[in-house]
């Protein structure tokens, strides 16, 4: 990490193999940001631990993870209108929770720059979705740039940041997983020395900064202006890429990841078409796509998810009175998934089927990957608390998952959570859900990062609309799903240590009457307070707690003298009931063919709340 951290911050040009999220880093600074924020989502959390690997001292920004991603824009754009570049980065949804946000901000005259990096999930890898945030780029005015490797990834950030600063305006820079992802060598330039100041430079003068009626509407002519202004830099941007195979019969225009995949693909292919590469996706340099489908007989637009560009094409071809077959989505499965080699093949054999030889096997990229659900990891106390509250709870009762390591309670053995949304929405659902609803009770979860993140409003309309559900606040300390980043009850931030917001205070601040808390693995003692709190009529909260032990064991693991522990079956005292396989479901235990169990000792971490589990005491303590 550190050796990142230097190799960051070197002063001569340099080149290195490194990701597309550690490349942004490296363009970050090169373009004088000095405010970064963001929170965690995948797949962008790894430029968070690029930005951690510069000490302190020596990076020459700012860096926050706030509490959700709302506010990290908020954070930036402040930032910004005092003069100061900013970035701000998140997933994909992360979009949706900043969009009150990040929808004025193109109607705001941003005197330092700002721009906003989106981690989009094509193949929804790590998301509950794969929306295609292009869309929010024709929706608020806002120039999307898309680059389809880390080289681009390091070019584009800093052409964003050059627009941004330039135009007063918000830039995206869209990246998708496998460009977030992706390795590659990378030639960076030198590091110029910027005497970054701290003038504050806000001034009211230049807005107004408050949007209301008639100003709203001047605001939105001005950035629809500044729009055209860009789609004039883009036509003479070599972010666009002209490969001039020529062949004017057919084109394809395309753009980020399906381009890389084109490439693979084409070099079986037995003719190749004229390629235009888009690194402007939106406003798309109309002058040069005119051009290019003018100039071709046929011409395939080649974009994952949605059929964004294609309507722009499309459109711009009609008013321009252009002939040209323009090829967009074919079928319905075009819409779907990320669009790696094997895929583009799909798509361009139904466009051109004369194109490429799909009978020749080395044409065909399928690698047969065995299936590996995700799981909870050994000693991770969410396995204790399902097992504890299944115990409490009747079949009849509804179960409303939250998103966090804790939503894998809806697999077996649990089968916690029979619906799941987004982050922070399970109070709410289970509140609807309890509307005309005297017999079934309903039960919800929440991670404490998503309390802090979106799930404050929910819990509160409980309270205040008096809505008779139990909500269990499972309390690991942690951001776990997306790699352990902090949160407000932690005690740090990313920079140090801070006060901790205790989440019982928090329930207390917003009304709740009835909480119950208990660590996870005092599972009797989770099940009776499960069992009190769901026959109570009004809105309670179990506060279930026990620190995420990947977390632990990895701390506990650099600790010199650190000796691994394990659980052992007496073979003499298992009767074979198989609790320990069956319902608590730890991939410890290993069942074999002869009936046996025993502990698999790469996986067992010696935590023990597994003992409790096993009804003839057959699992002996860790030693
Ligand atoms: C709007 C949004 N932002 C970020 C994410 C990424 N994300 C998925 S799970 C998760 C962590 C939730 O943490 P917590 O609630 O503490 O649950 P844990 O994983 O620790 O069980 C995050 C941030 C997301 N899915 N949606």
């Amino acid at each position: 990490m550190k050796n990142m951290g230097t190799m960051l911050m070197r002063e001569d040009p340099f080149e290195e193999i490194v990701m597309g999220n550690t490349a942004l880093v490296r363009a970050m600074i090169e373009a004088g940001t000095r405010v970064v924020t963001s929170y965690p989502g995948s797949p962008t959390p790894e430029i968070a631990t690029a930005i951690g690997s510069i000490p302190r001292e020596d990076r020459s920004f700012y860096f926050e993870f706030s509490t959700n991603e709302k506010v990290a824009t908020e954070v930036a754009f402040g930032a910004a209108v005092n003069g100061h570049l900013s970035t701000v980065f998140f997933k994909s949804v992360g979009l949706n929770v900043a969009s009150d946000t990040f929808v004025q901000l193109s109607l705001m005259n941003i005197i330092g720059g700002m721009v906003v990096v989106l981690g989009d999930d094509p193949g929804a890898n790590s998301s509950q979705n794969e929306q295609d945030n292009r869309h929010f780029a024709h929706m608020s005015y806002t120039p999307l740039l898309e680059p389809s490797n880390p080289s681009e990834v390091y070019t584009f950030y800093k052409e964003a940041a050059r627009l941004a600063r330039e135009y007063h305006m918000p830039v995206i820079l869209r990246l998708t997983t496998h460009v977030c992802h992706a390795k590659e060598k990378v030639a960076f330039s030198a590091l110029m020395p910027t005497r970054p100041d701290d003038i504050p430079r806000f001034d009211a003068a230049n807005g107004p900064y408050i949007p209301l009626t008639a100003e709203a509407l001047i605001k939105k002519r001005e950035a629809i202006r500044k729009l055209a202004e860009v789609e004039r830099v883009a036509a003479d941007s070599n972010l666009n890429q002209l490969i001039d195979n020529q062949n004017r019969r057919r084109g394809i225009i395309t753009m980020g990841l399906p381009y890389l995949s084109l490439m693979d693909v084409l070099e079986k292919a037995s003719e190749k078409p004229d390629i235009l590469k888009l690194g402007f996706v939106y406003p798309i340099p109309g002058k040069i796509v005119e051009a290019f489908v003018r100039s071709h007989d046929e011409v395939k637009i080649l974009e994952e998810l949605d059929n964004i560009l294609e309507k722009d094409i499309k459109s711009l071809a009609y008013d321009a009175g252009l002939k040209t077959r323009i090829m967009g989505k074919m079928d319905p499965e075009a819409w779907v998934g990320e669009y790696t080699s094997d895929k583009v093949q799909d798509v361009l054999v139904d466009t051109w089927p004369d194109m490429l030889d799909v009978r020749n096997p080395e044409a065909v990229l399928p690698e047969v990957v065995l299936d590996r659900p995700p799981q909870m990891c050994p000693g991770c106390g969410h396995r204790s608390a399902f097992h504890a509250i299944k115990k409490a709870l009747s079949s009849q009762d509804i179960t409303v998952a939250d998103i966090g390591c804790h939503t894998l309670g809806y697999l077996p053995p649990y089968e916690m959570g029979q619906v799941m949304m987004c982050m922070g929405a399970s109070p709410g659902i289970g509140s609807g859900l309890s509307l005309f609803n005297r017999s079934r009770k309903v039960v919800v979860f929440m991670g404490d990062s998503t309390f802090f993140h979106a799930g404050l409003p929910g819990i509160l309309n409980s309270v205040f609309n008096q809505h008779p559900i139990t909500l269990i606040l499972m309390e690991n300390g942690t951001t776990a799903m997306t790699g352990h980043q902090d949160h407000a009850a932690v005690g740090e931030n990313f920079n140090g240590p801070t006060n901790k917001v205790p989440v019982r205070q928090v329930l207390e601040g917003l009304g709740v009457k009835h909480i119950y808390e208990v660590d996870t693995y005092q599972q009797s003692k989770l099940t009776e307070h499960v069992k009190t709190a769901v026959q109570n009529p009004e809105f309670s909260v179990v506060i279930a707690r026990h620190p995420c032990m990947l977390k632990f064991t990895r701390k506990a693991r650099r600790k010199p003298g650190y000796q691994a522990k394990q659980v052992h079956i007496d073979q003499a005292l298992c009767n074979q009931v198989y609790d320990c396989v069956a319902s608590f479901g730890c991939p410890t235990f290993t069942r074999h063919k002869d009936g046996t169990v025993t502990i698999n000792q790469d996986l067992c971490i010696g935590d023990g709340s597994c003992l409790q589990t096993c009804p003839t005491q057959a699992i002996e303590k860790p030693r």
